[in-house]
């Protein structure tokens, strides 16, 4: 016992001696032995706002948690995030070398900016090849904050004539202005809850007047990846309900269309007093519906029928090349008592009448009312994924109503 108690006693004091000799020439880094003796290497995220025009100077600190005597270096390198190399920013691979006594260097990478609306976007740092030097956070994110809010947009794309023979202008909304006129509409804001939750298509936006712009003479309709009301993509729907109400006509709406997955706009009517009873029962009148994973076509729909689903009557409409998010495209109805076709472009693609109705109620020689909607997601489009453009813009020019007076 007394043996082994000597032996470890000289373990111990020998122990001591290498601790003290490796503090002593440790002091500085490079002498001694030992992993704590190694510095640690960590790249810092940043974020910082796009910029308007040339490039923006990115700063990653690259942070040594000690100094050291001896040689450190270390590889950045950037890495594509939803940001891109060669279009948001400048692809960037440096070696940095930390001189003896030094603990702080900067990897600039160079961001170009514009003044054109995107969501933040980001991309990555990695640090790769350590020398003298151990990694212990080996990735920073650079996020590129969006400050803009321009959208790109032209206005080429077909144009409507501004009159038809035998019929008059009976009330237009040109979107020139520089807000929603509400004397004309209602923001229908929310999720449809209660009582209508997802708007009965499971719909995953939450409406709000906030996603409503107006450029170049456009109202643009903004859908977001956004969090409200317990959602997480915000956008904008407006009704005419009670303001502007019609009743037959030929009608024009002016508009550029979002494209992917999960994009629903639409400019459709509903019944102003639902004479013959909840919906489906006094109809539904779709003007123009797309769905973004079909970005050439356009539908056309009348809902009816006694419920609790709708029976329908529609057409549609494929583009020969090129999709709605192209250029501008009209949309329009021809509108009669017992008969309404649809058209795209001034040219007829669909009529129904009712004599297809059969034993249904034809509810559609009444009042109905505009509602022009941006939805995201929801039972016919099928939700957004990776490869959805998000923000998105519906853009409009015009719904202009003439009549036969
Ligand atoms: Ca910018
Ligand atoms: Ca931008
Ligand atoms: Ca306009």
């Amino acid at each position: 016992m007394k043996k082994n108690n000597s032996m470890l006693l000289s373990i111990f004091v020998s122990l001591l001696a290498m601790l003290s000799s490796c503090s002593k020439s440790g002091d500085g880094g490079g002498g001694g032995g030992g992993i704590d003796a190694i510095p640690k290497v960590s790249v810092a995220d940043v974020s910082f706002l796009e910029g308007n025009s040339g490039t923006t100077a990115f700063s990653f600190v690259v942070k040594l948690d000690k100094t050291s005597t001896g040689t450190v270096s270390i590889t950045c390198a950037t890495a594509d995030g939803v940001a891109k190399a060669g279009e948001d920013y400048a692809a960037a691979s440096q070696t940095i070398s930390f001189a003896p006594g030094e603990k702080e260097k900067t990897f600039v990478v160079n961001v170009n900016g514009d003044d054109l609306k995107e969501g933040n976007e980001d991309f990555k740092v990695n640090l790769t090849s350590p020398v003298g030097c151990l990694i212990s956070r080996g990735q920073a994110i650079g996020t590129i904050m969006n400050e803009d809010t321009k959208i790109v947009f032209n206005n080429t794309g077909y144009d409507a004539p501004t009159s038809y023979p035998g019929y008059t202008l009976v009330w237009a909304d040109e979107f020139n202005g520089a807000a929603v006129n509400t004397a004309d509409w209602t923001f229908e804001n929310g999720d449809g809850c209660p009582g209508n939750c997802g708007w009965g298509n499971n719909e995953l936006e939450y409406y709000q007047a906030a996603n409503t712009t107006f450029q170049d003479g456009k109202m643009v309709i903004e859908a977001r990846a956004e969090n409200a009301g317990g959602k997480n993509y915000t956008s904008t729907k407006i009704v005419s309900r009670d303001k502007r109400k019609f009743k037959y006509g030929r009608i024009d709406f002016r508009a550029l269309l979002p494209k992917s997955q999960g994009m629903w706009p639409a400019f459709w009517m509903m019944p102003n007093n639902s004479v013959y009873g909840g919906w489906p029962k006094s109809g539904e009148l779709d003007i123009m519906e797309m769905i973004g994973k079909q970005p050439s076509t356009t539908y056309g729909t009348l809902h009816f029928g006694p419920g609790p689903g709708s029976t329908q009557l529609g057409g549609n409409k494929s583009l020969t090349s090129g999709t709605f998010n192209d250029q501008f495209h009209v949309f329009s109805i021809e509108w009669k008592q017992d008969e309404i076709t649809w058209l795209l472009d001034g040219v007829p693609f669909s009529t129904h009448t009712k004599a297809e109705f059969g034993s249904n109620i034809y509810p559609f020689n009444e009042e109905f009312f505009f509602i022009i909607n941006f939805a995201v997601g929801g039972n016919w489009p099928g939700n957004p994924d990776a490869t959805s453009i998000i923000p998105s813009w519906m853009i409009v020019d015009y719904v202009r109503v003439y009549q036969q007076l």
